[in-house]
């Protein structure tokens, strides 16, 4: 027989409580995933008789090997080999694996649960076959978790991992969901390997339609984030922009429109996170500008954050003063944590340009991001590429407020360029698979600092009070320049490759 190669892509696990399950009938809901494209399915029943879970196992197993689907029971060897399924699940609190191993023989699946490094490395070396990696969110279907990782801590684990224990497979569990999959399998891969795939309950246990969530969960576990620039994918092969002149080239490509769609945005100030599901699919760009930190506003950008995630759209974040105390420091990490953001802004006056450029690359590496750290010289950077912006103006950063007009310039951009990337795809062109938001965020420093130093020098503008409207008023008028073909302000563009 051998062991069967099993495809983790789409993990199910199931749940019989009332709280997930309602009344309906398990081995019904189960058919409909399997039908959906679930990859594979973990009968988990902590609470049934014996006798319960062998005619539940048989009737799943029924309909698993019918669609060539592994099935693997939760904790009970016993009813593993009763029914002749593919293998068992085991967590820290079970069997032995050594044990189990000896029981159910080499052929048998075994899959493993750890929550820390130490108890990954440990049933690694005694042979599990996969390991379920949890809890990455805390969740309402497993209340007990011993550790709740987040994605900092599920990439921690895969990045020790991919050394230690290059060919395990693995799976990550807890509060997953078609709103953060994406992310989480793409934010958690940035030092090793990816998670093979995602472990869920709730998310097609309890959901209406099992087979059409499966359905969409499969396809997005499978495609890369909307999010993810053309640039990313094209990894080491050509046509990333890698150097300053192609990235420049690739702005004043897509200037002109850019520059039209961008500065002539239409902005609503929503603090409903409600109002962000409806939004988010009006195709436009998302800034959380944590000028706010009460509790209500943290939940409020979680809400938007999430809408966001799901519809593809690009977000920009705005850690507003994210050094300044304590709540700010947390809050800026909360939202960090509760969604995919596309870039940071803040400032920074203490560290030499080489510093920053290291800093943000770094981060921007980290967080698989464009990072922006605004200054006399301005440094963005995708990971990959980190670039230098000198455009501005001192006067700049004497008045409050410029910052958060730079947030909704770059977001305004990152929107234009990801209508830019959908009509390109859409069209067969190119075959655009999302916008290069590397690029996006360039275009958005050169047109404020242009802007910024325009303002400036106008002999209307005494001071900072003046200087406002007057920035303002040049960002409209580069808008009208370039809609009119007018270039001429793009020659002040300075831009270098770091
Ligand atoms: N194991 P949901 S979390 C069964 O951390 C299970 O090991 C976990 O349920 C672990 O997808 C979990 O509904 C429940 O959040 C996951």
């Amino acid at each position: 027989m051998g062991k069967p190669v099993v495809d983790y892509s789409l993990y199910l696990v199931t749940d019989s409580t009332p709280a997930i399950l309602g009344n309906r009938d398990l081995v019904s809901v189960v058919e409909a995933a399997v039908q959906g494209g679930v990859t594979v399915v973990q009968y988990r029943d902590k609470t049934s008789d014996t006798r319960v879970l062998v005619d539940t196992a048989r009737a799943l197993h029924a309909i698993t090997s019918r669609h060539g689907v592994p099935l693997l029971i939760n904790d009970r060897v016993d009813v593993a080999l009763a029914v002749g399924c593919e293998g068992v699940h085991i967590g820290q609190d079970d069997m032995d694996l050594p044990t189990a191993r000896k029981l159910l023989g080499e052929d048998k699946i075994i899959g493993v649960s750890a929550s820390t490094l130490e108890e990954a490395q440990t049933a690694c070396d005694q042979g599990a076959d996969y390991l379920g990696i949890g809890a990455v969110f805390s969740t309402a279907t497993k209340t007990n978790t011993k550790n709740v990782l987040g994605v900092s801590g599920l990439r921690a684990l895969l990045s020790a991992l991919a050394t230690s224990h290059p060919a395990i497979k693995t799976v990550c569990i807890g509060g997953l969901n078609a709103t953060n999959l994406q992310r989480v399998l793409y934010q958690s891969a940035t030092d090793g390997k990816p998670a093979d795939g995602v472990a869920l309950v709730s998310a097609i246990v309890a959901a209406e339609d099992p087979e059409a969530e499966a359905r969409r969960l499969l396809a997005l576990v499978r495609s890369p984030p909307a999010f993810v620039g053309r640039a990313e994918l094209d990894g080491a092969g050509a046509g990333a922009a890698r150097d300053v002149e192609s990235v420049l080239a690739r702005v004043v490509q897509n200037f002109a429109a850019n520059v039209a769609l961008a500065v002539g945005a239409s902005p609503i100030m929503a603090n409903y996170g409600e109002e962000a599901a409806d939004l988010s699919k009006l195709g436009g760009a998302l800034v959380v500008n944590m000028g706010t930190v009460t509790p209500e506003a943290l939940e409020n950008y979680a809400k938007a954050l999430r809408a966001y995630n799901l519809a593809g759209g690009p977000i920009v974040f705005d850690p507003v003063g994210a050094g300044a105390t304590s709540v700010r420091r947390n809050a800026a990490r909360s939202i960090m944590a509760a969604g995919y953001l596309d870039r940071g802004v803040d400032s920074s006056h203490t560290l030499s340009l080489a510093e920053r450029a290291s800093l943000v690359s770094a981060l921007a590496r980290r967080e698989r991001n464009v990072i922006v750290c605004t200054g006399k010289i301005d440094v963005v950077s995708d990971g990959r590429r980190t670039l230098a912006v000198s455009n501005g103006h001192e006067m700049l950063g004497r008045v409050t407020g410029t910052g958060c007009v730079l947030g909704t310039t770059i977001s305004a951009f990152a929107a234009a360029a990801a209508a830019a990337a959908a009509g390109a795809s859409a069209s067969g062109a190119g075959g655009s698979a999302g916008p290069d938001r590397l690029v996006a965020a360039v275009a958005a420093l050169v047109v404020f600092g242009v802007a910024g130093e325009r303002a400036a020098e106008r002999e209307d503008v005494q001071g900072p009070g003046s200087y406002v409207p007057a920035l303002i008023d040049e960002l409209y008028k580069i808008r009208r320049e370039t809609v009119k073909g007018d270039m001429v302000w793009l020659e002040k563009a300075k831009v270098e490759m770091l």
